[in-house]
């Protein structure tokens, strides 16, 4: 009998060790057998759907031989492993990143030619997973793909939200908002875990339960209450060109009526039913709030389940070896806390730690602050989280507990080092005293983390010196800067293989692929006729694409030879759409003036510009909701007074994701960032936009500042107040009354009699003297006149491509790579662990 079970074992390994093939009719037959077998559809009738989800499950085939190895390798190695706690992912489409980090994308696309499709057409098929707001979430996405290339043990956790990010359209000028039920076909890249389940406990109550007879503390029970069941679904994450292959894994909620079975014997049938009921919606729906907390019970629910599941997975994997003693944990586990929205993690793994795993607060403390670090996105005070107090007593009392009690130690140290200073001691307290009272999540944070880090060197500066200055006093060494980078394979190379082309071309290289500071190279040869020709020749390929598009969604026909002006971001006051859309307005009432006056020289110089917006507005957003009725309003008149033609046409596309994202930056001649100084945390549309040899009309603010030392001052728009004289307008915005340029009166003045339709009276009273908080007035004219300095450049071609090339050669820093390299060593203390597959595997690409 042993000697049958060795055998079988001995099969078993050898079926399982083995590889599938990747050769041309391999790949042709397992998709034709997925279009039969796993989505039992005809394979013979032609179906872009099936054969999109087929090939899909092809590729994940392929990544789940990787994943496994991969996880086996660094179990084996007990390697240290970094833990990305995120509440939101902007994954953006799948296949064609999977395939080329397989360098299976060639065959596949000839594996699907002689199969009669596309590969271009099957990726259009692709639906986003919407399951972020804006940047912050395609910031994960863009971390989780360097983690995997640069071999880093790392998974990704968050939340498998049903409906993502909600479906904008247009409708009679104004934004409509849909469900966007992403997972209506499946999502072919998930794996169900219906193995990975933890109950996660909410509401009730505490009982005092005596002494622990080993560390002497009070023990409280929790009780009663409801529980949820979180249920595990992963996703692979390739590494590019490498084996490596991390995981993300989303938890979505299950009703815990399983567990209840007496509920049914009891003849509570319906009563079980209902709890089922209950418990499903948790995972249902993303808060569409972008730099704005919705302070919702059902997002501290959400925060709660979907923190508590992941630390008890992180918890069960770390306990798997017998040999890891959890005082050892932070030398083998890190978790970052991407913004607070996973900051009651704090009290979660103290409970974790004290009550089930019954060690003493000071281990617990010491192995909590030792594993945790976090990241700060925003200093805008909409943004920061806070909780009433009641709220969180009633749904997660013990945790109320631990707040207390780490508030208590904490304000101990504070009075000790500075004794009689009582305004500071309110100050730093997790507790904010009003009524009702709340718990401040950033200070929960900062106090539970060793490491705080800012997403750009001002940003940073910012939460030294006016968020958290307190803090920073206390522990300087906590607070470091890491500037956010993006992910130059998805926004460079597969985003823009036109422009690849060119560079690899040029560099007579791919290599800058892996190392984007090759491209540096390129700035000896920016003024080559040759290598602009072949550049100038990629983006108006580009726009090409870009135009049809807009005709497709819009109905709008623009000029691909017009220079292409895009702004696409969140729409926010502080992101200022207002100004640019004012701008506008501006440049159609000078048109027609021009007109009016016979004045054929100057109207001659003017340059043929498109402007296009995107984006979306927080549903309960209106004054957001307002600007978009206005570019929609300013669009309708200008678009369709035959006397401009095509000196002005402005497009605002529905809907705006990440794999529109892609279609439109490498179609961009010029692209805006100009939110008022000191708001934007980072921005990482302004690095993917300068990487695709698009020129940025920029503010003074966040991560601009950084491109701009980097690029230089010739090669960027840069305009408007700085921080420090925002911050000085904005302490004296009561008593200064000062004169609006009178470009911008002339623009309102227009507005308001009505000239594009609605008179906007809110609007135009936001930035009336006194109102304007956000400096649209103070910088309206230094806005125009770098507009200027645009055009003029843009009408010396040579001069600006110059100026593109040099700009996108100086954008290593922007790699996400480099970011990730930097928390590595600032943050993780972690090292790359490869695994090398065995034999040898050619990349095939
Ligand atoms: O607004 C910030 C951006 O400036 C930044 O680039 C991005 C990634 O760091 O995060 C954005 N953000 C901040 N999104 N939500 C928040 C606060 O909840």
């Amino acid at each position: 009998a042993d000697e049958k079970k060795k055998l079988m074992k001995e099969k078993l390994w050898k079926l399982m060790c083995t590889y599938l093939p990747c050769d041309v009719l391999s790949l042709q037959k397992s998709i034709v057998q997925h279009v039969e077998y796993t989505l039992a559809r005809r394979r013979y009738k032609k179906d872009k759907g099936s054969f999109y989800q087929a090939t899909a499950v092809s590729v994940r085939d392929r990544l789940i031989e990787r994943w496994t190895d991969t996880q086996q390798y660094l179990s084996s190695k007990d390697t240290k492993r970094v833990y990305y706690l995120s509440l939101e992912y902007l994954l953006g489409r799948n296949l064609q990143n999977a395939m080329s980090c397989l360098a299976l994308r060639n065959r596949y696309a000839a594996a699907l030619e002689e199969l009669g499709y596309k590969l271009e057409e099957l990726t259009e098929e692709e639906r986003d997973p919407g399951l972020g707001s804006g940047g912050l979430g395609r910031l994960a996405s863009c971390f989780l793909d360097s983690l995997a290339t640069l071999n880093y043990a790392a998974w990704g956790y968050g939340i498998r939200y049903k409906y993502g990010m909600f479906e904008q359209r247009l409708i009679g000028r104004a934004q409509a908002e849909f469900p966007d039920f992403w997972l209506k076909e499946g999502y072919p890249w998930e794996v169900e875990r219906p193995d990975v389940q933890y109950l996660v406990k909410m509401y009730g109550q505490l009982e005092e339960d005596g002494k622990d007879p080993v560390t002497g503390r009070p023990r409280v029970n929790w009780v009663g209450g409801e529980d949820v069941i979180a249920e595990g679904f992963d996703i692979p994450v390739p590494g590019f060109h490498t084996w490596n292959t991390n995981n993300l894994r989303l938890w979505t909620s299950k009703a815990s009526c399983e567990f209840n079975l007496g509920s049914f014997n009891d003849g509570q049938y319906y009563a079980a039913i209902g709890e089922k009921e209950r418990s499903e919606p948790l995972t249902s729906v993303l808060y569409p709030c972008d730099n704005n907390a919705p302070g919702k019970e059902l997002r501290l629910r959400q925060q709660y389940f979907y923190v508590s599941a992941t630390l008890q997975d992180i918890l069960r994997r770390y306990k798997k070896r017998p040999e890891h003693s959890l005082l050892d944990l932070p030398r083998k586990v890190a978790i970052q806390l991407n913004e607070t929205h996973p900051a009651i993690a704090i009290p979660e793994f103290m409970r974790l730690l004290l009550d089930e795993e019954c060690l003493g607060w000071k281990e617990a403390w010491h192995i909590t602050q030792n594993t945790f670090a976090y990241t700060n996105h925003t200093v805008m005070p909409e943004a920061l989280e806070v909780w009433p107090l009641p709220l969180m007593e009633q749904l997660l009392p013990r945790h109320l507990t631990i707040i207390y009690e780490i508030n208590h130690h904490f304000l101990g140290e504070v009075r000790a080092r500075w004794p009689a200073d009582q305004g500071r001691v309110a100050r730093m307290s997790i507790i904010e005293e009003s009524e009702p009272k709340l718990i401040k999540m950033a200070h929960l944070a900062i106090i539970g983390c060793h490491r705080v880090n800012g997403v750009a060197q001002v940003h940073t500066g910012l939460l030294c010196s006016s968020l958290f200055p307190d803090f920073y006093e206390m522990w300087p060494q906590k607070f470091v800067n890491i500037t956010n980078g993006v992910n130059h394979r998805r926004w460079m190379l597969q985003a823009n293989p036109a422009m690849s082309a060119v560079i690899s071309k040029w560099l007579g290289t791919h290599d800058w692929i892996h190392d984007l500071g090759l491209l540096a190279r390129l700035k000896d040869l920016s003024s080559n006729p040759e290598l602009q020709r072949d550049w100038q020749e990629a983006k108006m390929y580009n726009k090409r694409k870009l135009a049809d598009f807009i005709k497709r969604e819009c109905g709008i026909v623009v000029n691909a030879a017009a220079m292409f002006d895009v702004h696409v971001k969140r729409i926010h006051e502080y992101k200022r759409q207002l100004m640019n859309i004012l701008g506008v307005a501006y440049r159609y009432l000078r048109i027609l003036s021009l007109q009016q006056e016979g004045n054929t020289e100057a109207l001659g110089q003017m340059v043929p510009r498109v402007v296009i917006f995107a984006g979306k507005a927080a549903p309960n957003y209106f004054v957001a909701k307002d600007v978009i009725k206005l570019v929609l309003a300013v669009a309708g008149r200008v678009n369709n007074d035959a006397r401009i033609g095509d000196l002005l046409k402005v497009v605002f596309i529905p809907n705006y994701n990440v794999s529109m994202a892609e279609l439109i930056i490498p179609g961009t001649d010029v692209s805006q960032h100009i939110s008022t100084a000191g708001f934007e945390a980072s921005g990482t549309s302004n690095m993917k936009f300068c990487m695709n040899g698009s020129l940025l009309l920029g503010s003074r603010d966040g991560a601009n500042l950084e491109i701009e030392q980097s690029i230089g001052k010739d090669n960027m728009f840069m305009f408007g107040a700085n921080t420090k004289e925002v911050d000085q307008l904005r302490r004296t915005i009561n008593f200064r009354k000062p004169q609006m340029d009178g470009r911008l009166r002339w623009v309102l003045e227009e507005i308001l009699s009505g000239r594009f339709g609605a008179t906007f009276h809110d609007l135009v009273n936001s930035l009336q003297p006194g109102n304007d908080g956000y400096m649209v007035g103070h910088d309206f004219g230094s806005y125009l006149e770098a507009n200027e300095v645009v055009d003029s450049i843009f009408k010396n071609p040579p001069a600006w491509t110059t100026k593109c090339i040099d700009s996108c050669a100086s954008m290593s820093r922007f790699s996400s790579d480099r970011c990730i390299r930097e928390y590595a060593e600032k943050i993780w203390q972690v090292v790359p662990h490869q695994f090398k597959p065995p034999g040898k595997v050619a990349n095939v690409d």
